[in-house]
């Protein structure tokens, strides 16, 4: 039975964290992935308070086991959603796009357990060091907005710079991963793309069905001229997007173009002109599923590759 540190830190069965998405990881998904013994994670984005509210309170109409919400810093709305949180008593937050660091004393004192999503190993010291509850450390292979180290280098060299419990994602999305990332020291997995072709996910079907035809090299960063670097599907907006890179354009001409692309996407189905963004495991994902089929897909491989591996190496 695999159990880590952190089943027991946030109560939960399994060690397997649903990436808290913006726009796609609504209370359905999240809910559902809670029900089945992992963390489910309402992805706040750049929702404003009361959108996050009304998750919030749709998970806990749906499961009364420990959930999180994802607050991505860079929103205009973070303080007002950190205000949600306190209200509510949200069991877990996790954190992305930036340091948490100033939120780590309420958010204490309200017992809710904060886990910030970290690119680096300096940014892990520094959090530990501010008191967080434990760490994800994520690499450049992730959807969304990504670092610049991979996760086979990042998560051991985070998991010998701190002492708290880390969680690894970027690139995981079975139970070979899952024991991977155990085997360098990590305690449990977070993973977004996979969760993307759950049932309980709301996302268009066109989305779902762009993961699945994707290939393993049918994701790329833009952005890195701006310093936002975005993993996504390519497709016709990130080509544009690139074409634009390339000749130079003003970062705030880019920034333009890309508002909106997200919900354009996730919310509207547009494949083509929205920003699909997915890590470079979209080619590994084969089905559309339950959440929980995924959970115990993860778990039970994880078993079964664990069992082999000794099986293999045992003279
Ligand atoms: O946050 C994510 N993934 C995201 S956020 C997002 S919304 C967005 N949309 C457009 C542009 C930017 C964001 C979509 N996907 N993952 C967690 C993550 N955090 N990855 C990397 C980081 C990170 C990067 C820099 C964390 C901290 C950091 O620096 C903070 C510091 O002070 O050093």
């Amino acid at each position: 039975m695999i159990k880590s540190r952190i089943c027991d830190l946030l109560n939960i069965e399994y060690p397997i964290f649903q990436g808290g998405m913006a726009w796609v990881a609504t209370g359905e998904l999240a809910a559902a992935v809670s029900e089945a013994g992992g963390l489910g994670i309402i992805g706040s984005g750049n929702a404003p308070a009361d959108w996050v509210k009304a998750e919030i309170l749709k998970v806990k109409s749906r499961t009364s086991k420990p959930f999180g919400i994802n607050v991505m810093l860079m929103s205009p709305f973070v303080e007002e959603v950190m205000q949600v949180i306190l209200e509510e008593r949200v069991p877990v937050i996790t954190t992305g796009a930036g340091n948490p660091g100033k939120y780590v004393s309420v958010l204490k004192e309200a017992g809710t357990k904060i886990i910030p999503v970290v690119a680096s190993v300096a940014l892990a010291k520094r959090l530990e060091k501010a008191g967080v509850d434990a760490l994800i450390a994520e690499g450049m292979e992730s959807g969304g907005h990504v670092g610049e180290t991979s996760t086979l280098p990042l998560v051991p060299q985070v998991v010998n710079a701190v002492t708290i419990p880390v969680i690894a994602a970027g690139g995981i999305f079975d139970g070979r991963g899952l024991l991977a990332a155990l085997s360098l020291g990590a305690e449990g997995v977070q993973m977004g793309t996979r969760f993307m072709s759950a049932e309980e996910c709301t996302i268009p079907l066109t989305v779902k069905e762009a993961i699945l035809k994707a290939k393993d090299r049918d994701t790329v960063v833009t952005g890195r001229s701006t310093g936002h670097p975005v993993r996504c599907l390519n497709n016709h907006f990130t080509r544009e997007l690139t074409e634009l890179e390339k000749v130079g354009t003003p970062i705030a001409e880019l920034e333009k173009l890309g508002a909106g692309r997200l919900r354009m996407a996730m919310v509207e189905g547009d494949v083509q002109n929205g920003s699909v963004m997915s890590g470079q495991v979209a080619g590994a994902v084969m089905r559309i599923e339950p959440a929980a089929a995924i959970v115990h897909d993860v778990i039970d491989g994880a078993e079964r590759e664990f069992q082999k591996l000794k099986e293999r190496f045992t003279v």
